[in-house]
């Protein structure tokens, strides 16, 4: 799927004798909604986002296995258990693929790791809260996987041919993911009155740190106007969270649930969801490292990153050990 050989060196910015013409070439080619690929030029300005973004994405889907994976010794059935189990390790394919859509912009994992580890990268806010009952697995599916497609399936038509790529089988396993979730959800609103009130409590938590997964508002959004140009972004911040929004009240609705907004009311005229303000205090808290769980999270990557350290050691000394044995052989010959 990813090429091997990779022109990295050649990502110059605008400002070398010839690169205007490559511009011009590189932005024809977006306009005329043709792909990026790894080997073509592309301004450094376009290859810093894609990198930024990708790998951002890449470490939410690694550090977002957490929230659930606290819940997998206490699943209710088996059921539930081996559905929940098959979504982590789906979450764990998706920082894979993603991590190598990133690594054909010429950038190596463990330096995108090593940025996650040291708190310099960022990733999905919505990982810092905690996941106190069960009713939250299913309202994580619901909410966080419904909001990560309504962002994720303009990312399917993105102008870098390696990140819409892999964002199309992302897309289809975050699909199963959201019905898992709806069908929790839809089993403890039907349930007894204490799993239904459990299911409301998770709702009033997650709904707004769900609006925030999708940015700040784009009058706040720094990165907006050169990812609409180059077609990395299909549609603004503010423009799918009002899609998610729209689609899911009437979810939530069917389930009999309320939404924790006084704000929130159908505007006939524009058949939007009309909603309050968001707290961006708190959007801002949690992205600067202030959110419940930030701490922990990193802290539990840090961890597994160690324990996990004799594993790649002896994987990469066993492939060391058949180069060398097959440099041997063919010696002998
Ligand atoms: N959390 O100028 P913009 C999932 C940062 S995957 C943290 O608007 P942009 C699957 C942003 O990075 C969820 N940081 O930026 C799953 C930038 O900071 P920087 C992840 C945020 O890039 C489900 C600054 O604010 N999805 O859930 C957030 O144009 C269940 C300014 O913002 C993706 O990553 C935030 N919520 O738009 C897994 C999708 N929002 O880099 C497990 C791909 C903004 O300058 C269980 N990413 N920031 O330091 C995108 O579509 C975009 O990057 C946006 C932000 C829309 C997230």
């Amino acid at each position: 799927m990813y090429t091997q050989a990779l022109n990295t060196k050649d990502t110059s910015d605008t400002s070398r004798p010839g690169d205007s013409a490559r511009l011009a070439v590189f932005q024809a080619t977006i306009d005329a909604e043709d792909k990026i690929e790894a080997n073509d030029w592309m301004p450094e300005a376009y290859r810093r986002t894609l990198v930024r973004q990708i790998s951002q994405h890449a470490h939410s889907e690694v550090i977002g296995m957490q929230p659930e994976g606290n819940w997998l010794t206490r699943a209710p059935s088996l059921r539930r258990k081996a559905a929940l189990l098959a979504k982590i390790q789906d979450e764990a394919g998706h920082g894979l693929y993603l991590y190598a859509a990133a690594e054909t912009l010429g950038v190596r994992r463990e330096e995108l790791y090593a940025q996650l580890l040291s708190g310099k990268a960022k990733y999905s806010s919505i990982f810092n809260y905690p996941t106190e009952t069960w009713a939250d697995i299913g309202v994580i599916g619901w909410l966080v996987d419904g909001a990560a497609i309504m962002n994720q399936i303009p990312l399917c038509r993105c102008s870098y041919g390696p990140y819409a790529r892999a964002m199309i089988r992302v897309c289809k396993e975050e699909s199963f993911h959201q019905r898992q979730g709806y069908e929790i959800m839809l089993t403890l609103c039907r349930g007894t009155a204490a799993q239904k009130a459990m299911a409301q409590d998770a709702l009033n938590r997650w709904w707004w740190p769900a609006l925030m997964m999708f940015g700040p508002s784009d009058t706040d959004s720094i990165h907006s106007a050169d990812s609409v140009r180059w077609k990395i972004k299909r549609f603004s911040n503010d423009e799918l969270r009002q899609r998610f929004i729209d689609a899911t009240v009437p979810q939530g609705l069917h389930l009999g649930l309320t939404f924790p907004d006084p704000a929130l009311r159908l505007d006939e005229a524009s058949g939007h969801w009309q909603h309050g303000e968001i707290d961006w205090a708190e959007f801002k808290r949690v992205l600067a490292g202030g959110g419940p769980m930030n701490a922990q999270r990193l802290a539990h990557r840090r961890q597994t990153e160690d324990d996990g350290a004799w594993v790649r050691e002896a994987a990469l000394a066993f492939a060391e050990k058949r180069r060398q044995a097959k440099v041997t052989r063919v010696a002998a010959e």
